[in-house]
């Protein structure tokens, strides 16, 4: 446990990949640019949910490539991944039983999450994981626990969580950790009892495994921690997009920042949101973070076909030569 959480603290610098079906609409629809995150496309009541949930018989990335994806993170110096196995729209990645809406029934079929933890494994890259808690497809997810029903309708969708992560952990036993995600409704405030099992469940599954805070719901903003103050997970998964100043910001915990190159928007958008971060930036950016015992995520949103914007790509270069001479990669 402390071994893995002393390898945590030297990472420094991570790469968090956001890729699925969003990235197929390129962040709009009907050729009207969606003024959002372009993963949350979905969420924008003009695309009916009937025509986004069919994505999936599109998917098709002819050209990727994970050893190419895991050379270029190993040459940009990151020393983990965090890998959206399934975002909030419930598309998985990898070939779950407990759904059908997985990369099986896409054109390509094969188990992506598998091909990206096999490459990132062998560059000697530590892989976590991030699995979204909300899920949009689902029929028994639900936002709030108002009714009976609700209640025996999100008791099954529990279930459902826990049996897609214990797959998780069991077909990739080299998971290091877990990212969570979409734990801030209502329905999963009220699930805490079933959290604090699922997190003890979840480390005897594979000893050491490093779960963030965010697996808990919180009423505090996006701290994560229980009502006595005390951090929940293994490390602070609040710094989104937003970089800490000072060691008082960081209450003595363990943390990362994850970050968007352009302003906001984690997955593939044909026109980015905002300022396109530069490798300077980006620099300043991982030293502040690491000055303040944090680990730094910069997050790459590939195109549908698995290939880098070009930006993307000079960034990773660019941070590799500067990691080079200033880190001892
Ligand atoms: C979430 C997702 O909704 C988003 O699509 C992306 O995956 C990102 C990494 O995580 O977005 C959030 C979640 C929490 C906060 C902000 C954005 N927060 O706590 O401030």
């Amino acid at each position: 446990m402390d071994a893995d959480m002393a390898k945590w603290r030297g990472y420094g610098l991570g790469q968090f990949i956001h890729w699925g079906l969003y990235s197929i609409l390129e962040g709009k629809y009907k050729g009207k640019y969606y003024n959002g995150a372009a993963e949350w496309i979905r969420s924008w009541k003009e695309v009916p949910n009937a025509e986004y949930d069919v994505l999936n018989k599109q998917f098709n990335p002819a050209t990727f490539n994970a050893t190419a994806w895991a050379k270029m993170a190993k040459q940009m110096g990151v020393k983990y991944l965090t890998f959206t196995t399934k975002h909030h729209d419930g598309f998985c990645l990898w070939p779950s039983k407990y759904t059908d809406y997985t990369i099986e029934s896409s054109p390509y079929k094969k188990d992506i999450v598998k091909e990206v933890v096999d490459a990132y494994t062998k560059e000697g890259i530590d892989v976590y994981l991030y699995f979204s808690i909300m899920d949009w497809h689902h029929p028994d997810w639900r936002y709030d626990l108002k009714t009976k029903e609700d209640s025996i309708a999100f008791d099954r969708f529990k279930l459902f969580t826990k049996n897609q992560l214990t797959e998780l952990l069991q077909r990739y036993p080299q998971t290091k950790g877990l990212w969570f995600d979409g734990t801030w409704d209502n329905s999963w405030k009220k699930s805490g009892a079933f959290t604090d099992s699922l997190e003890q469940y979840l480390k005897s599954l594979v000893p050491g495994l490093i779960i963030g805070s965010r697996l808990r719901a919180d009423e505090k903003g996006n701290r994560h921690v229980d009502a006595n103050g005390v951090l929940m997970g293994d490390y602070e998964q609040g710094w989104e997009r937003k970089i800490p100043k000072t060691y008082a910001d960081v209450h003595g915990n363990d943390w990362d920042c994850v970050m968007t190159i352009p302003e906001n928007g984690w997955g593939y958008a044909e026109k980015w949101m905002g300022h396109w971060k530069t490798t300077n930036e980006l620099i300043e950016m991982t030293a502040q973070c690491v000055s303040l015992g944090g680990n730094f995520v910069v997050n790459f949103g590939p195109k549908a076909d698995g290939s880098f914007r070009k930006e993307e790509i000079a960034n990773a270069k660019e941070i590799g030569e500067w990691m080079k001479i200033n880190s001892d990669a």
